[in-house]
């Protein structure tokens, strides 16, 4: 498999967890973000939507990254990403869809420069954008997460494929993530596990480009 991402990219970084939680070879192909490579053809030509990341199998190529992560779990089962019951999948993937789909996007690349270059924000008021709707969500989380090792149970999954990339981009720009006791016992437990470290930003090829 290739995976098309940029390191710092969230939704990148889920599906490279993903593919090592399932232990599953890929090539990482990294498509430079800052340099608008996502929307030059030959990247188009993959995902018409101009974002990472994308996912190719041979003559497969998916999108999106929960998409991604999903097909993942149902080509290859174990270790599973969701658990077997369907109101504990319903529940994971709520928490999972808090990160991936009510915060991440609003502080997506694009949107950020549009808020900058339409409407004039400065650097200082962008922070303060991203850090209020990060902090909405981790409110909403901390409220919703038990006090067991991850969302689902004893393993990781889904959840932890979204809520550490956030976590990522939350320490980027300030945020203490000890003010939030349940993520931040998970983001100890998942920086244990290799899966998690070998998909940091700072371990891909293009983080030091
Ligand atoms: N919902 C999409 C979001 C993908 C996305 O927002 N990718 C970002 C990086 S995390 C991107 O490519 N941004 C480029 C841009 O905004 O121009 C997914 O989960 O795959």
């Amino acid at each position: 498999m290739e995976l098309h991402g940029y390191f710092r990219s969230s939704a990148s970084y889920r599906v490279r967890i993903g593919l090592n939680l399932k232990g599953l070879d890929y090539d990482y192909l990294p498509v430079n973000l800052l340099k608008n490579e996502q929307r030059e053809e030959a990247y188009r030509a993959l995902n018409p939507q101009g974002l990472v990341p994308a996912l190719v199998d041979g003559d497969k190529v998916l999108t999106q990254s929960l998409a991604i992560l999903e097909w993942l779990d149902e080509t290859h089962p174990q270790p599973a990403l969701l658990p077997a019951d369907p109101l504990a999948r319903a529940r994971v993937r709520a928490l999972a869809y808090n990160a991936a789909i009510d915060i991440q996007p609003i502080q997506n690349l694009r949107v950020l420069r549009y808020l900058q270059s339409e409407l004039g924000i400065s650097d200082e008021e962008k922070t303060g954008w991203i850090r209020h709707w990060i902090h909405e969500g981790f409110c909403a989380l901390e409220q919703q997460l038990d006090p067991q090792p991850f969302a689902a149970g004893d393993a990781p999954g889904l959840f932890e494929c979204c809520l550490i990339p956030q976590i990522y981009s939350a320490e980027r720009f300030g945020m203490d993530i000890a003010e939030y006791p349940a993520i931040h016992r998970i983001m100890l437990a998942c920086a244990e596990i290799p899966a998690f470290v070998d998909a940091r930003p700072e371990n891909q090829p293009d983080s030091t480009l």
